[in-house]
C-alpha cells in the first residue's frame, strides 16, 4: 500500500514538471513582419520606413531606436494634426514605441514609421534596405525593409515639426 502511494507521487510529481516545462514554450518572441519602405528619389531629403511588430512574448516591450547606413540619422515618428488642421510629424512621445504584451503595433502611412533623416543615397523600387531594430528586452534585431513604389496619396500637406 505504501510503495503504491509513493509511486503515486512520483508519477504526480512527473506530471507537474512536465506542466512547468512546457509552460515557457507557450510564450513566443517578438516578430517584426511586412518591413517595408517608399521609394525616393535624392532630391527627397527623407525617406520613411512602416512595418508590423507583433508581441507575442508575456512582456511589455518597447522600440527604443532604429539605425539604417544609407540614412544620417533615424528618429521614430508619429503623423499627428496640427493646430491649423494640415498633418504634420514629430518624434514619438519619449522616443519610443511601446508594443504591449499579446499586442501589435502598426507602423504604417498616415501614422507611426521610422523616419529616415538625411538620406545618404536614393532608395531605388525592389531593394533591401537593412534596419537595425532596438528593443529593451529583445535587443538588437535587424530586419530588411523591402522598398516599393507607393503612389503619394491624397493626405495633404505634410511638413515637418510642429
Ligand atoms: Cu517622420
Amino acid at each position: 500500500m505504501k510503495r503504491v502511494s509513493i509511486a503515486l507521487l512520483f508519477l504526480l510529481m512527473g506530471v507537474l514538471a512536465a506542466c512547468s516545462t512546457s509552460e515557457p514554450q507557450s510564450s513566443g518572441q517578438l516578430e517584426v513582419k511586412d518591413v517595408w519602405g517608399r521609394n525616393s528619389p535624392m532630391v527627397a531629403p527623407n525617406g520613411a520606413f512602416y512595418m508590423t511588430i507583433v508581441n507575442n512574448t508575456g512582456e511589455d516591450e518597447q522600440l527604443l531606436s532604429a539605425t539604417a547606413d544609407v540614412c544620417s540619422v533615424v528618429e521614430l515618428h508619429e503623423m499627428y494634426t496640427m493646430d491649423n488642421g494640415a498633418m504634420g510629424m514629430r518624434p514619438v512621445e519619449g522616443g519610443l514605441i511601446s508594443i504591449p504584451a499579446g499586442g501589435t503595433v502598426e507602423l504604417k502611412v498616415g501614422g507611426l514609421h521610422v523616419m529616415c533623416i538625411d538620406k545618404l543615397r536614393a532608395l531605388e523600387t525592389g531593394e533591401q534596405i537593412p534596419l537595425t531594430l532596438t528593443f529593451a528586452n529583445a535587443g538588437e534585431m535587424v530586419v530588411n525593409a523591402e522598398i516599393r513604389e507607393e503612389a503619394m496619396e491624397s493626405s495633404g500637406s505634410m511638413e515637418m515639426g510642429g
